[in-house]
């Protein structure tokens, strides 16, 4: 009697675990086109065709492979729509002895799949840190510092390393990648992926099936199989690694990219391994085509980041995305659907998000995430839309960005102080001010930048249980310096815009 082995759209990795585990001969495999998945948050219609695409071209390359594929597309006829039933049907189907499975990288998914009857679930053993590395690193700590998870991570992979001390004496150069852009500096656009007919037949059935959610589908470029991920990563090796470091925190009206690299959609569907993408930019390190900054900056944010947040979300337990640590119950405002907004730094970040389901870090981070916790907006609803509208979205990593990191609402397990910023930050790191109707330097009046008065407002809100966080007592000494009209005044000016953000 056969295996039957599901592969879930974020599994799209040749040496999956699952695989190495039946041998051809037993195995079915099975891989669902699921209503639930697509609907449980309003996915972007970009996000729902790239892991259609995705995840049809794989089970073509695993059937040329010789692999019997089950496949069940999202219009089929008897298709239930979750996981569950399909995997129960398909079980009955093959009369399959047992099912064999990778473990979920959702706890609402992990659940789902430890209910499968007679189901082996195996560890996703495409991390560098394990779930277990990670809980025995974590557990004895008071705080989870990235610096010293990486440190730990740099020595594993031996990644930038001269036997046990960095390449270059220095762990981190981000000190280096905080420049400004240069007026009139032109940067190389990243490869785009013209649709091939399974992508094309995938779009004609999102556009079909999925109109009603937020975002564009007709720009529609992604890497959808492990070749053409293989051809962005050498894309972005060659043109914008070189520059990656020195503008890696910057915001450019009109450059939707900069240097970035656009490979976290191929990095978390599993069409590239974290390990491979790494050394492929330690390569151009060793060749003299990018610098130290750009290559440690670059290893720094898959080998550093991307594993401690996987590390932290399952450390964290499953109740963590209904953290709520700064008691924030706004909904989420419309601007981020897309009405409009005379903010240019947010109105940028959403139509980027709007139009390619994706936005860079400090966009996320900085604009939408910073816009979203200084009008009190409830974590909750965040955490969902970022789930919702961004290509490279699963929760495992976008929850701890998030929760954690965007939105404190953990209290501090990830981050050490909120990122919170006013105006000023958003001037220094990018242009977007020059052309916004608002006054970036005024707190108050008609034409003052609304960012100014929320952050003051926020640090005013939450001084009780804030203020005695040493690495915010800077910025309480500044606003214990406003005269007490003044502190009136700028929030009597953040209560009416609150007032009037629908
Ligand atoms: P680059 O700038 O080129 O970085 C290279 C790679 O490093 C990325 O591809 C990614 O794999 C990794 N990386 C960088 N920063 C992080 C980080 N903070 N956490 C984890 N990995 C990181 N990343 C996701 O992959 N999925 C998400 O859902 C997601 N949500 C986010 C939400 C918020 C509020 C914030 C602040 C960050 C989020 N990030 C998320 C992290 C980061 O913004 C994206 O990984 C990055 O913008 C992807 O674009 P890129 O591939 O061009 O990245
Ligand atoms: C994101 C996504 C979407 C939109 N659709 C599917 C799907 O139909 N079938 C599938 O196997 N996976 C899909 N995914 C990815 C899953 O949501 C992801 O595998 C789980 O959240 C576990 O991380």
């Amino acid at each position: 009697m056969p295996t039957l082995i599901p592969i879930l759209g974020d599994q799209l990795s040749h040496s999956l675990a699952s695989l190495r585990a039946v041998p051809k001969s037993e195995a079915i495999i099975l891989m669902m086109e699921v209503t639930e998945e697509a609907t449980h948050v309003p996915h972007h219609p970009q996000k729902i065709a790239l892991f259609f695409s995705a995840m049809r071209h794989f089970a073509a390359e695993l059937r040329e492979q010789g692999w019997t594929v089950d496949y069940v597309t999202l219009d089929d006829a008897q298709n239930t729509g979750g996981f569950t039933h399909e995997v129960t049907r398909a079980a009955a189907r093959h009369a399959a002895s047992r099912i064999v499975t990778v473990k979920a990288g959702e706890w609402r998914v992990l659940a789902a799949q430890a209910s499968w009857p007679n189901v082996t679930l195996l560890d996703d053993d495409r991390f560098l840190c394990s779930i277990d590395q990670f809980a025995a690193w974590a557990a004895p700590r008071k705080r989870l510092v990235m610096e010293d998870f990486y440190r730990i991570m740099r020595r594993q992979t031996g990644l930038l390393m001269d036997g046990d001390q960095p390449i270059g004496g220095q762990w981190n150069y981000d000190a280096d990648n905080r420049k400004a852009v240069p007026k009139g500096h032109r940067f190389t656009p990243p490869l785009r992926f013209a649709p091939d007919a399974i992508t094309a037949e995938v779009l004609a059935l999102v556009r079909t099936r999925f109109d009603n959610h937020f975002g564009a589908l007709d720009s529609f470029a992604w890497p959808v199989t492990r070749h053409h991920a293989l051809e962005a990563l050498h894309d972005f090796i060659t043109h914008r690694l070189p520059g990656f470091g020195d503008y890696q925190d910057a915001m450019v009206t009109g450059e939707d990219v900069l240097n970035h690299s656009l490979l976290s959609p191929a990095l978390n569907l599993g069409l590239l391994s974290p390990l491979e993408v790494c050394q492929a930019a330690q390569a151009a390190f060793h060749a003299g085509t990018a610098p130290l900054n750009a290559v440690e900056g670059f290893i720094r944010q898959i080998i550093g980041w991307r594993e401690y947040v996987r590390g932290l979300y399952w450390f964290a337990g499953p109740d963590y995305t209904s953290r709520n640590h700064l008691n924030a119950h706004r909904p989420l405002p419309a601007l981020f659907w897309g009405a409009p907004t005379d903010l240019k730094c947010l109105s940028e970040a959403v139509d980027a998000t709007r139009r390619n389901a994706m936005a860079h870090h400090i966009q996320r981070l900085m604009i939408l995430g910073n816009f979203a916790m200084l009008t009190g907006t409830d974590p909750a609803e965040v955490h969902r839309w970022y789930l919702a509208v961004y290509a490279d979205a699963l929760e495992w990593v976008e929850a701890p960005n998030v929760i954690g990191m965007s939105q404190f609402a953990d209290g501090g397990l990830m981050a050490t102080k909120p990122y919170a910023a006013g105006g000023a930050y958003v001037n220094r790191m990018g242009n977007h001010c020059r052309t916004c109707r608002y006054d970036v330097k005024a707190r108050t009046g008609p034409t003052a930048c609304p960012l100014n008065s929320l952050y003051w407002d926020f640090l005013a809100r939450h001084e009780e249980t804030l203020a005695s966080n040493q690495r915010l007592w800077r910025m309480y000494d500044g606003w214990r310096r406003f005269s007490a009209d003044e502190q009136q005044r700028i929030r009597a000016q953040a209560a009416t815009f609150l007032a009037n953000l629908a």
